[in-house]
């Protein structure tokens, strides 16, 4: 038990900010000068409404089809992003996890706040890397938790209520992850590496889970719900949890909105993907926006190497050309991942070598 706790990694904790919700819920004619930015959230929106991140069929990935593996290959190169059907996350599974999400957030604040993220944690209930008191906020509240490896668990964050919510949250972490190393699986093939090299590094593997919670907001164009970022981590599984759309990514110098296939996965290329694949695949840069009148909810799933491996690209693919990123320990990456939104610079930046 004492080694388990040792082993546990803290990711750098958030400065305690006031809830959004709550905030939300009074009515304000006008909101604090904290959450307002800059410029309007719809300018460099793309209004074309046809383009659109590509769709995948997991069942015919698993079939090893071949036309199905080029379009996963294109879709991690050009765009980083795609949109995951025929996986066999059943309904039931999905529809559990989003509405014990949603009850969860329908609590009074008082019981939501007796998972409260710790100090020096970004686990558990509050808002996401919130580094400075000059900076801008964003319009959201999370639960963010650490559900594999088992060890990595701190149960006294996971909500109580409801009282199915640790079932399902355990249910929906192993469902995931098995969708994960399918397509990390596809992925090693289309990038020319035996399967295994990238299998056995995500084996025993590190996953966060953050539901995100949107209120409306009357100044829903000049507030953000989550800032620009790209995920540090290696894949990301997203679930849109209601109707309402905030997703953009950045395409082209400008912000595409997503229109999520129900029932489907976003899936995103994160930072380590892009650094083991030795910059073929791109980790792009998202945002979240909210709501005039709606509440927004998202459940994103961050799936990351154990933490032996090693990040940097993986061998076989630097043995005829140069690496362009470093390899450090996973131990380092995560200190640097917790350094750079201390420094703003960005992440890749840090893991670039000079060419
Ligand atoms: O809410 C969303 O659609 C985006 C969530 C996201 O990017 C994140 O949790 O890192």
């Amino acid at each position: 038990m004492g080694s388990e706790i040792a082993d546990r990694k803290e990711f750098g904790g958030s400065i305690p900010v006031q809830n959004v919700q709550d905030l939300a819920s009074r009515n304000l004619k006008a909101i604090p000068d904290r959450y307002l930015r800059s410029g309007l959230i719809v300018d460099d929106v793309f209004l074309d409404k046809s383009l659109q991140i590509p769709i995948i069929d997991m069942s015919m990935l698993v079939d090893n089809h071949v036309a199905e593996l080029m379009k996963l290959d294109h879709a991690c190169k050009e765009w980083g992003f795609f949109q995951l059907i025929g996986h066999e996350v059943s309904e039931e599974v999905l529809g559990k996890m989003k509405s014990d999400m949603m009850e969860f957030f329908r609590l009074p604040l008082t019981e939501k706040q007796a998972y409260a993220q710790p100090p020096n944690s970004i686990e558990g209930y509050g808002q996401a890397f919130v580094v400075s008191d000059e900076q801008k906020l964003d319009w959201g509240d999370m639960l963010f938790l650490l559900s594999q490896p088992n060890f990595f668990r701190n149960m006294k964050l996971w909500p109580t209520s409801p009282t199915s919510f640790s079932e399902t949250l355990d249910k929906y972490s192993l469902e995931l992850q098995k969708v994960t190393s399918c397509l990390l699986g596809s992925m090693a093939k289309n990038l020319g590496i035996d399967p295994k090299r990238l299998l056995n590094m995500f084996e025993n593997g590190t996953q966060g889970i953050r539901m995100n919670y949107y209120p409306p907001c009357v100044q829903a164009d000049k507030v953000m719900g989550l800032t620009p970022h790209s995920d540090a981590t290696g894949l990301t599984l997203l679930l849109q949890v209601n109707e309402v759309l905030g997703l953009q990514i950045r395409k082209y110098g400008k912000w595409l909105s997503i229109n999520p296939v129900p029932g489907a996965f976003i899936v995103n290329v994160g930072d380590i993907i892009e650094i083991m694949s030795n910059g073929e695949y791109r980790s792009i840069e998202h945002r979240a926006v909210v709501h005039v009148e709606k509440e927004r909810m998202s459940i994103a799933a961050f799936h990351s190497p154990n933490m032996k491996a090693e990040i940097g690209p993986i061998s076989d693919l630097v043995k005829d050309k140069n690496p362009i990123y470093k390899t450090i320990s996973h131990d380092d990456y995560v200190r640097l991942v917790v350094g750079s939104k201390l420094d703003g610079k960005s992440l890749l930046g840090h893991m670039k070598l000079e060419q």
